[in-house]
């Protein structure tokens, strides 16, 4: 089994290269990383690594407007069509992610089309959020399971390992979101498509270093995407 994890950065070169090494610590994985032109040079920081583990490291750096929904899909759509892996995992840079979960998730993939690293699967596991985000994310989730009818408990997880199959069919080209939306726009595709989504629990850590990007409109987007997911097949097939 090959696996390919795809990492997209912004001014992260404080977490960067441990993370990577880690990642890299399991035989069967590669890496990608989509850097949105970093002004803190995380991007350059990438191109060293790469030239440190030849073959295993891929950079993209993205030029044009930024955004992690964005790179998501450039990334995503690279790693099918330049990758022969079989999983093609996502996960942030900031050691939220914490790479020790991909054997557990990439082996639940046997059994799954997707697998999430869920925050929610046995109450909440999220350390260092102040209660205001942990309430708003756990709320969020609800949200979307109402309105949706997923039966995830962890939609808005970057964590994630799809088999190459199961990412073929999201139609990622035409995904329109950004932000947390992203996510639930992907999962909520790949679910009206008959895919199989399991969960492995994980312990979701706020990030070590760096700062946050969480911002109003991604608020909004986030609160208007589950109802424009549930009517864009109320009337047809995917
Ligand atoms: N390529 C790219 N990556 C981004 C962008 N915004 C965020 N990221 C990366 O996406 C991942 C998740 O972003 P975070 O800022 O950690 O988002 P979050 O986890 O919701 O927020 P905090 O951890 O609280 O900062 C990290 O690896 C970021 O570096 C972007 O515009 N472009
Ligand atoms: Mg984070």
């Amino acid at each position: 089994m090959k696996a390919l994890a795809v990492i997209p950065t912004y001014n992260e070169r404080d977490n960067l290269p441990d993370l990577v090494r880690a990642v890299l610590a399991d035989p069967s994985f590669a890496v990608m990383v989509v850097d949105d032109g970093s002004p803190d040079g995380t991007g350059e920081l990438a191109d060293g690594l790469a030239r440190e583990f030849p073959g295993r490291v891929d950079v993209v750096h993205r030029t044009g407007p930024r955004g992690l929904g964005r790179s998501y899909v450039e990334g995503l759509q690279r790693a099918l069509a330049t990758s022969d892996a079989d999983l093609i995992c996502q996960m942030d840079a900031d050691w939220s992610h914490d790479p020790k979960y991909l054997p557990a998730m990439a082996e639940a993939c046997a059994a799954h089309d997707i697998v999430i690293g869920s925050r929610y699967l046995n109450g909440v596991s999220v350390v260092n959020w102040p209660l205001r985000r942990v309430i708003l994310s756990a709320f969020a989730n609800r949200y979307i399971r109402a309105v949706t009818g997923l039966a995830i408990h962890d939609c808005t997880s970057g964590f994630r390992c799809w088999n190459r199959e199961a990412l073929a069919m999201v139609p990622l080209d035409r995904v329109v979101s950004d932000g947390y939306s992203f996510l639930t726009e992907t999962i909520y595709e790949a679910h009206v498509r008959g895919a199989r989504i399991g969960e492995v629990p994980i312990i979701f850590v706020e990030r070590r270093m760096g700062l946050s990007k969480l911002s109003g409109g991604v608020l909004l987007e986030s609160a208007l995407t589950p109802w424009r997911l549930r009517l864009r097949y109320l009337f047809k097939r995917p």
